[in-house]
């Protein structure tokens, strides 16, 4: 069935975005903002710095390593060396989600731990605070592992948070290590998820050999259970019989990272925030990676189909066609009613690192189009596909993150698959130690903008008119204010689960609803007398 769509030029947009800037500023943002063809997936300009005085969405390298990918884990204490804000910000509340297996196990997810430090530390140094701080969490919740998060005033001043963690080690006689991921050592959170993931494969990933029971094993990396994703997808792993040994890090443990190693599979969902250890993991122990997305009810029965034909088994495969053939149903009933509602609406989306592709899964099967999206801190990699690897450029910002030297470890090295076949895999698109990112996904003639400013939100907006814009809690209240509804994608707001199949469901329903509520349109902002109309002059283009 052709349908006709109104689409905006993205090339006039583009141009009135940047009329506004100072001509250097233009030129910068000229190679970041970009006209999608999915045949020929034009070069962005990704992860550099942002132009100071620009309003942008992104978070600090603090915010990667300590918030995202080591905050999910509910039985080690991580403890913020910084000043109070840093570590109240970065307080998960109720953001991810974790279950303790028995009412008393170990769960500090809902604490903040911080070293608070004063101006006098910052003279004086902090060190002596901070051993105080891990002796007195120590003390008050005997944690099996704690680790220490450096802010931006612990580089400045060069307190030695590697030597404080050894020696508290060897003092309290558990598993303690630091991370120097202070706010500014990179150019976003993105630098922050490198660092912690050197720090799990040097301090925690392969301490025990002892493998779980099982006999399809696999660690999934990237999933941070916002929202309870993580809970829908383990629902499905154990209805099929798949052994999760680890998840990095959505409702996680410190002795489940330590035997992930005895997996013969690891599934990357967000492939920024996580394929270093993916790569690290493979050099090292010999577990390949293969791209999955649980966003969408179709890409989710793709990515189970893709753990069955890697392990090669005709029981396994049987089954997962069992739980999908059991689960589609109440998916296609939830959508036969909200389809005539949503089809032909205009989302929007800019999140993070991973989440403005996967979502747009969600949306196709909605009927909706997506006709702008970006990320805050990708690297080209997650736009055009990690063919362009090899071209990227080492900037002094990217050198500034250590990049291990893995080797194989000769006691625990056991190649899972032999490599033809992986290559057999990969060339039949199952994206085996692949991802061919988000511009292959988009439409042609849509717009991606990595990095968006606040002033480039507002252009597309009032240029769009889109129905539903998503991003995170900064953005919310002004993409509102301008009549249209936003939803949150690190946090779902009040919803979510938004994974698997139940989760599709959820989406469905949360994204007919903010579509179709007129109150939006009711809105009046003050600045909207001088609104520019909303205006579709591109041909409509039959798809
Ligand atoms: Fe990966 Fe994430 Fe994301 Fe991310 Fe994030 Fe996040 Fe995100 Mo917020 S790890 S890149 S650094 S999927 S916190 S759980 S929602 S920006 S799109």
């Amino acid at each position: 069935m052709k349908e006709e769509y109104p689409k905006t030029d993205p090339l006039v947009l583009k141009e009135l975005i940047l009329k506004k800037y100072p001509s250097k500023v233009a030129k910068k943002r000229d190679k970041a903002i970009v006209v999608n063809d999915p045949e020929i997936p034009k070069q962005i300009q990704a992860n550099v710095r942002t132009i100071p005085g620009i309003i942008t969405q992104r978070g600090c390298t603090y915010a990667g390593c300590k918030g995202v990918v080591l905050g999910p884990t509910r039985d080690i204490v991580n403890i913020t060396h910084g000043p109070v804000g840093c570590g109240f910000y970065s307080w998960l509340t109720r953001r991810n989600q974790t279950k303790p297996e028995k009412p008393d196990d170990h769960n500090f997810m809902t604490y903040c731990f911080t070293t608070d430090m004063q101006d006098s530390d910052i003279v004086f140094g902090g060190m002596d605070k901070l051993r105080k701080a891990i002796r007195e969490a120590y003390e008050l919740f005997h944690p099996i592992s704690i680790a220490i998060f450096s802010t931006c005033p612990v580089g400045l001043i060069g307190d030695d948070v590697h030597s404080i963690a050894r020696e508290m080690k060897e003092e309290l006689g558990i598993n303690v290590f630091a991370f120097s991921c202070e706010g500014y050592r990179g150019v976003s959170q993105s630098a922050g998820h490198h660092i912690a993931n050197n720090g799990l494969l040097l301090n925690v990933i392969g301490r025990n050999d002892t493998p779980p029971a099982g006999k399809w094993k696999i660690n999934l990396l990237g999933e941070y259970n916002i929202g309870g994703d993580a809970f829908e997808i383990e629902r499905l792993f154990n209805k099929i019989g798949i052994t999760l040994v680890a998840t990095l890090s959505g409702n996680s443990t410190i002795p489940s990272f330590e035997h992930a190693h005895t997996a013969d599979l690891n599934l990357v969902m967000c492939h920024r925030s996580i394929n270093y250890a993916a790569e690290m993991m493979e050099k090292k122990f010999g577990i390949p990676w293969i791209k999955v997305n649980f966003i969408g009810a179709e890409s989710t029965a793709k990515s189970l189909r893709k753990i069955g034909v890697y392990f090669e088994d005709a029981e396994l495969q049987k089954r997962i066609e069992e739980v999908i053939a059991e689960e589609m149903p109440p998916v296609k009933n939830a959508l036969k009613e909200v389809y005539p509602r949503t089809k032909g609406k205009l989302a929007m989306l800019f999140v993070g690192g991973s989440r403005a592709h996967h979502y747009q899964e969600l949306f196709k099967e909605l009927g909706m189009r997506t006709i702008a999206a970006g990320y805050e801190f990708a690297h080209r990699d997650d736009y055009e596909g990690r063919f362009v690897l090899p071209t990227i450029q080492i900037d002094a910002d990217n050198r500034n993150i250590e990049e291990l030297e893995i080797e194989p470890d000769p006691a625990r090295y056991r190649k899972r698959k032999d490599d033809n076949t992986l290559d057999e895999l990969n060339k039949a698109g199952y994206e085996v130690r692949d991802y061919y990112g988000m511009m292959k996904d988009m439409e042609k003639g849509t717009l991606v903008i990595d990095d968006i400013s606040h002033w480039e939100t507002e252009k597309l907006i009032e240029y769009c008119k889109p129905d539903v814009f998503c991003a995170g809690i900064k953005e919310k209240y002004i993409v509102q204010k301008m009549g249209v509804p936003l939803k949150q994608l690190h946090s779902y707001d009040y919803g979510g689960p938004y994974a698997g199949f139940k989760g599709a469901i959820n989406f469905y329903r949360d994204i007919d609803s903010m579509v179709n509520a007129t109150v939006w349109k009711l809105l009046k902002a003050p600045w909207d007398v001088q609104k520019v109309e909303a205006h579709y002059v591109l041909e409509p283009i039959t798809i």
